[in-house]
């Protein structure tokens, strides 16, 4: 394949509301993003990704836009963030966008058009059906709680929303849909941002006639994304929008893909593909699942290591020579790395989130590190229901509690400290300042209560932190063809404590060991002994044995 500037970039993701408030009404903003740039760079890495900043309503924090071309006001004006995408290039910086085209908000002019009328122009913009015996045209459930579909009264016809009501699915199948979406891509990338990645991409090409889905768990609604995931017209759309848009600019683009395959991603992102450059996949994220199907994704159990390596190992073996993969732990949807897949005790939080990053950073791909994720940030560990506000949380506590009576509160609260997405969303911590620096106003979200502990001023000043661990992990990639390129092969893909494997490339080899459990173990692997230790989370490195989440790696 040839070389692309992506394959060796390290990417930061910016969650602006709860990055840096830089006018003191308590919300992240693009003038504190500016303000960050420096901290950012000093991390080391090439490329940022903002989520959403365009006007909306905000119903999903900011996934729901009412103007593609305009920014959403809380969080500044165009042009701050002309003079934010200036200040990164000068950094040598890239900026990637946040391109969310499965659906607007319901608040986006083509919507308030398409709801007045069967004949309006812009009727099939979104998808519009008639009922089924005075009901929902189908069974299809919204990730969001409630049906997919509502009905609107003007019409009397519903429309479609895999998420919420305020979410309204795009038309996909209608051409001047399409247009209108690359029309905005072009104003965006004219402007001169580095990329997108693409919100639920791969739901975008829905099945002929919406039927019904399988009900095999007798919920009030079925599970929408088997229905919509990778849909017949999808490789057409993705080639379309490479053609008329993407290939014209030296731009990176990954596509979130929940549920995509191995398979379906060497489609989309093989080197023949002319789509996407890379997708974020969810298998590693979906290890653990409520046993009853009908609660999903809510759960408490540990992640265990078997599985984990397995699915790294199978996306890692597929992709290998044949695409690219997304290599992440975190994101704003996700609960933190080093809670939901580590030991974020005091004791050993500080190694065992070294050793995820060190898992996670020396594997074949492009690495996305998630604000916070440097500082070793952990789940927030909230007690009380009105301290979260993600609706996916609130609809969720909602349904599962109060309407379809599956589990207690204690249970579902338990679920929520180890699952919600609001986790990922507290402040960033910046020092040990009232609100952690993150504002001089009230908080738009609770602090996670241990910023006192955990920060960046804290983590700066100790050279031995979370912090310039990652900068040594993102250094040693931007100098290793190695790391970058090499192959992968799993060894004792069985070994329920210890995850190791190895890259090779142009004759060189990188040896990658890691100890999952909090005890001492002993391993042994056959190294020459000019083997070269590049880095470790513990100081004294001729010991036997492998120390509580302890990570090392070697080249030779
Ligand atoms: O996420 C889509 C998605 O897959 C998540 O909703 C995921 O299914 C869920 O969080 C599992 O816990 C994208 C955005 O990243 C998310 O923030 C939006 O809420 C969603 O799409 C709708 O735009
Ligand atoms: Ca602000």
């Amino acid at each position: 394949m040839k070389k692309k500037w992506w394959q060796k970039a390290v990417v930061y993701q910016v969650y602006p509301r709860s990055f840096q408030d830089s006018n003191g009404d308590g919300i992240g903003d693009l003038g504190g993003v500016l303000k960050r740039l420096p901290y950012i760079k000093k991390l080391g890495v090439d490329v940022i990704w903002l989520n959403p900043v365009y006007k909306s309503p905000d119903k999903d924090n900011g996934y729901d836009i009412s103007d593609y071309r305009s920014i959403q006001p809380k969080f500044g004006n165009m042009e701050i963030f002309d003079k934010l995408l200036a200040e990164a290039h000068r950094l040598d910086l890239k900026i990637v966008m946040d391109l969310v085209v499965n659906h607007t908000s319901d608040q986006h002019e083509w919507f308030k058009e398409s709801k007045k009328s069967k004949d309006n122009p812009y009727r099939n913009f979104y998808i519009w059906r008639d009922g089924k015996d005075g009901k929902a045209p189908n069974n299809w459930g919204s990730f969001f709680g409630g049906s997919t579909w509502e009905y609107s009264e003007a019409t009397k016809q519903y429309y479609l929303h895999l998420f919420a009501k305020g979410q309204p699915d795009l038309n996909w199948e209608n051409p001047e849909v399409r247009e209108h979406v690359w029309d905005l891509m072009r104003f965006w990338l004219d402007k001169g941002i580095d990329g997108f990645r693409m919100d639920v991409v791969n739901f975008l090409s829905k099945p002929a006639g919406f039927p019904d889905a399988p009900n095999l768990e007798k919920a009030e609604y079925a599970n929408v994304e088997p229905m919509v995931a990778d849909g017949a017209k999808l490789n057409d759309y993705l080639r379309e929008m490479n053609d008329k848009v993407l290939s014209n600019y030296d731009v990176m683009s990954v596509g979130e893909m929940p549920s995509s395959t191995p398979e379906d991603a060497i489609e989309y992102t093989g080197l023949e593909a002319k789509e996407l450059n890379m997708i974020f996949q969810f298998d590693h994220v979906t290890l653990t699942m409520n046993d009853d199907p009908r609660i999903g994704k809510w759960n408490d159990k540990p992640v265990k290591l078997l599985d984990l390596k397995k699915s790294l190992s199978k996306w890692q073996k597929a992709l290998d020579g044949k695409g690219w993969n997304s290599l992440y732990w975190n994101n704003h949807d996700r609960a933190r790395v080093v809670s939901r897949f580590g030991n974020d005790s005091p004791k050993y939080r500080v190694k065992s989130a070294e050793l995820l990053a060190t898992i996670l950073h020396m594997l074949q791909g492009t690495p996305y590190i998630y604000q916070g994720e440097e500082l070793g940030m952990t789940n927030a560990h909230f007690k009380h229901l009105e301290d979260y506000q993600d609706i996916e949380s609130l609809e969720a506590y909602h349904q599962i509690v109060e309407h379809e009576k599956l589990v207690d509160h204690d249970t579902m609260m338990r679920y929520l400290a180890t699952e919600s997405r609001d986790n990922a969303r507290t402040p960033m911590q910046w020092n040990d300042s009232k609100n952690a620096g993150f504002t001089d106003g009230t908080p738009w979200m609770k602090l996670n209560e241990n910023y006192s502990e955990i920060n960046a001023e804290k983590e700066l000043s100790n050279q031995n932190s979370i912090f310039y661990y990652y900068r040594k992990l993102i250094d040693l990639r931007h100098s290793s063809d190695l790391i970058v390129y090499g192959n992968y092969v799993e060894l004792d893909p069985d070994d329920e404590e210890v995850f190791a494997y190895k890259r090779k490339y142009e004759g060189k080899t990188l040896l990658v060991i890691g100890n999952f459990t909090d005890k001492n173990v002993v391993r042994n692997y056959d190294v020459p002994k000019n083997k070269q230790l590049i880095i470790s989370n513990y100081d004294d490195k001729n010991v036997k044995e492998l120390r509580p989440y302890e990570t090392r790696v070697y080249e030779y």
